[in-house]
């Protein structure tokens, strides 16, 4: 049994169409107008093939295809949302091929013990609204349904006010129910597989994650006038910063990764002295002891830039994730799988957060990888040759199989 690729390759097409960018990247932010029309493309998808869509409070949108029993789905997720100029397989990939693999199963008429569901889950990349999968967050009950709600983006619009506004605001609750398991295909966005020539990444685990703001208040001033000696620049202040993150990675070593993505700096123009600086830092490692560690560090070095240039500093950890094992039956039945359709493959672990992280916190949950092109996401170039998806796909519709189990 197998997926129809010709359809599959059509579809993302199709959906890669909304919110594409001139360079044949995506920007489909979370709650746009784009992911509007993105999700609306989706539930009419869901609908062709027969499937009984609901949508929650997060404006999760479910799609359940009816099982001989009624015992708890297998749910096959992610999201449809992306970055700013980000790629077209992050996300809507998982999506699709979960869309795939429904319809392979429609074409054969076949009937699973546990009914098979495809989810949609909101606001996964985190690019819009703060922290990174809100919705799936919520759902596990690591995030409350109001601080979701009252989540802003730099304009200051809410959350709910824009599930609102797109007709996504549901009637369903966001809270965990029991499933059969949860199963994720994702592009890996890293450069191991494709390296090794494998086509599917049997993944075991995803990394811990740590996501803190920091806001540099100095004293904002005229850039002529102003001596050296009494200037209290904000900007020099978060210079170090950005410096001394890479030194923790640098330093710690080993799987530590550190990023300053995001500075915004206060009034931003040639000739005055930044009086304020926000900046973010999101910080990962299998390991919680480790991220932990570098946590301490960079409390040290920004108390340590404060002091030198004398300004206030506010540091927030405002996200934390640990490290999560997925279930051992769900990567044994993805790893059957991958071994069934014939696809080179390996055990690997997650550098990127996924809805699967906080499924997981559910119940046992595992993913699909497939290759990246030169390792590269979160960006136009982002690309996945469809013979590698091929086997994705193929791989996720018969661990689904697995894992539903005949009629
Ligand atoms: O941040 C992540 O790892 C994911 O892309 N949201
Ligand atoms: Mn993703
Ligand atoms: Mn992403």
């Amino acid at each position: 049994m197998k997926i129809d690729t010709k359809r599959l390759e059509r579809s993302i097409e199709e959906l890669g169409k909304i919110g594409q960018t001139p360079r044949g990247g995506l920007t489909r932010l979370a709650l746009s107008d784009e992911d509007k029309r993105g999700r609306d493309w989706m539930v009419t998808r869901m609908r062709e093939a027969g499937l009984r869509v609901t949508v929650d409070q997060m404006g999760n949108i479910f799609g359940e295809r009816a099982g001989e029993t009624t015992r708890p789905p297998v749910i096959i997720g992610s999201h449809v949302d992306s970055v700013p100029t980000g790629g077209r397989y992050d996300g809507q990939l998982g999506v699709l091929c979960g869309l795939e693999v429904i319809r392979a199963l429609n074409d054969r008429q076949i009937r699973t013990r546990h009914p098979v569901t495809l989810a949609i889950f909101t606001n996964e990349e985190g690019a819009r609204f703060q922290p990174a999968m809100i919705a799936s967050g919520v759902m596990a009950g690591k995030i409350a349904l109001e601080d979701a709600y009252n989540a802003r983006d730099k304009d200051g619009i809410r959350l709910v006010d824009e599930l609102e506004r797109i007709g996504y605001l549901g009637a369903e609750p966001c809270v965990a129910r029991p499933f059969r398991a949860y199963l994720e295909l994702h592009i890996e966005q890293g450069p191991f597989l494709e390296e090794e020539g494998l086509s599917v990444g049997v993944v075991e685990g995803i990394v811990a994650i740590a996501w803190s703001r920091l806001t540099i208040h100095g004293v904002q001033d005229h850039a002529g006038p102003t001596p050296m000696r009494i200037r209290h620049d904000a900007l020099v202040a978060a210079a170090e910063v950005v410096a001394g993150v890479r030194r923790i990675a640098r330093e710690i070593a080993g799987d530590l990764v550190a990023t300053v993505g995001n500075l915004v700096v206060t009034p931003n123009i040639v000739n005055a002295i930044p009086g304020r600086v926000t900046l973010s830092i999101d910080m990962r490692d299998p390991r919680d002891p480790t991220l932990d560690r570098a946590r301490a560090s960079l409390e040290a070095i920004v108390r340590d830039a404060g002091e030198r240039e004398g300004v206030r500093c506010e540091l927030e950890h405002y996200w934390r994730v640990p490290y999560t094992p997925f279930d051992r039956d769900v990567v044994d039945a993805v790893e059957r799988a991958a071994r069934a359709v014939g696809a080179r493959h390996r055990r690997i672990r997650s550098g990127a957060g996924h809805d699967a992280q906080y499924m997981a916190v559910i119940g046992p949950a595992g993913m699909v990888f497939v290759p990246s092109r030169d390792g590269r996401s979160h960006c136009e170039e982002e690309f996945t040759e469809i013979h590698d998806i091929e086997y994705g796909a193929n791989t996720l519709l018969l661990a689904a199989l697995d894992l539903a189990g005949p009629a």
